[in-house]
């Protein structure tokens, strides 16, 4: 097959993506505000997994829902799609990396508070981290300020750069960060720095993604959340010019109300390495956490959001929002679909 045959069948995957993310938030969507976030995390997976079946692909997932032991679906090393029995060399379908997160920010979900999403990325084998379930650094940011700052650097010069890069006085810059204890000492800094806060009870994958686009009113996310978002984070920062940078985090350099939620740091090492990663101290860029020249971004809206809203459900049917975006070619679709269930007299609102 020619290479340009190839591309065009791996992004016309987009679509069916958009449908799995839509499913997935929609089945979320439905749990809103029970209080049981296991049971919308699980109405998530299973629609998801449920629908990437027909998906003519060859998949397999790279960042999932954990080992397969302990989540039974779309677990790290699982082979999904209808191509998911063929092998890597059997040309019927593209054999796609997938990193998924089906319901990403499940608090937020079970409290109906802003900013849950359904969320994967997709690309070539090989094109993204295989990172495992662990606490990752992150620093991420714009267009504007990519490659200007060092995660290393301290948290008043970074703001320096920043305003200068978006031509603002860094107490007009605002800067997302986890309300976590973790974050005390960044919190400071950024406060003594002058900037403003935007403290989140989760979700730092939606707040990058905020930081990334121009007029959501966040300009970068700092601190510490989970890896597998920083992968997810970093296949759309690719398809929004923005940049990540990361790096992992052991359990010695976490705050001590964290330390009940990781693995000691010798078996986190083994993980590490059984994934490929030699050295747990390095710096991750974007092009690091998602190699792929073909990456594929999908997300939407569970609840109501930044940049996108949550699921409406009206009776005759259902209205999602999501974002669809490619690399190949450089596409950005932000895509408001209803879902029509009436019949024949049910009314498209604008
Ligand atoms: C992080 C963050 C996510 O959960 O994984 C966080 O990246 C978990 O952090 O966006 P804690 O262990 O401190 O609760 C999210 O906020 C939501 O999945
Ligand atoms: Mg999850
Ligand atoms: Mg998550």
């Amino acid at each position: 097959m020619s290479t340009e045959a190839s591309e065009t069948r791996f992004s016309h995957l987009s679509k069916e993506f958009l449908h799995v993310v839509e499913v997935a938030a929609i089945a979320a969507a439905r749990t809103m505000g029970f209080g049981q976030r296991k049971q919308s995390d699980r109405a998530a997976v299973e629609a998801m997994r449920e629908s990437m079946r027909t998906v003519r692909m060859n998949g397999r997932i790279v960042i999932g829902e954990g080992e397969r032991d302990k989540a039974p679906m779309l677990y790290i090393g699982e082979r999904v799609g209808a191509g998911a029995e063929l092998p890597d060399d059997d040309e019927t379908f593209p054999a796609v990396d997938i990193a998924v997160d089906p319901l990403e920010g499940t608090n937020l979900c079970a409290t109906g508070a802003a900013n849950a999403i359904a969320v994967l990325a997709a690309a070539e084998r090989g094109g993204l981290l295989h990172a495992p379930d662990m606490y990752m650094n992150k620093l991420v940011v714009g267009p504007a300020a990519r490659g200007k700052l060092d995660i290393d650097a301290p948290v008043a010069e970074n703001l320096k750069i920043l305003s200068a890069c978006l031509r603002r006085a860094v107490t007009d810059l605002v800067v997302s960060v986890l309300d976590r204890p973790r974050h005390a000492r960044l919190i400071a800094d950024l406060r003594e720095a002058g900037a403003r806060i935007q403290l989140i009870s989760d979700g730092d994958l939606s707040a990058g993604i905020s930081a990334a686009v121009g007029g959501s009113g966040v300009h970068a996310v700092m601190g510490i959340g989970g890896a597998p978002e920083g992968v997810l984070t970093a296949a759309a920062m690719k398809c929004l010019n923005g940049e990540i940078q990361a790096r992992f985090v052991l359990k010695d350099q976490l705050h001590a109300e964290d330390h009940t939620k990781v693995t000691e740091d010798s078996e986190t090492l083994a993980r590490m390495q059984a994934m490929g990663i030699d050295d747990p101290a390095r710096v991750y860029r974007t092009d690091d956490l998602a190699p792929g020249k073909h990456i594929i971004f999908a997300m939407t809206g569970v609840t109501n959001g930044t940049v996108l809203r949550g699921v409406r459900f009206f009776g005759e049917g259902k209205r999602t929002s999501s974002l669809l975006m490619t690399t190949c070619p450089h596409t950005v679709r932000l895509v408001d679909t209803v879902h029509v269930e009436g019949g024949p007299d049910t009314v498209i609102r604008l």
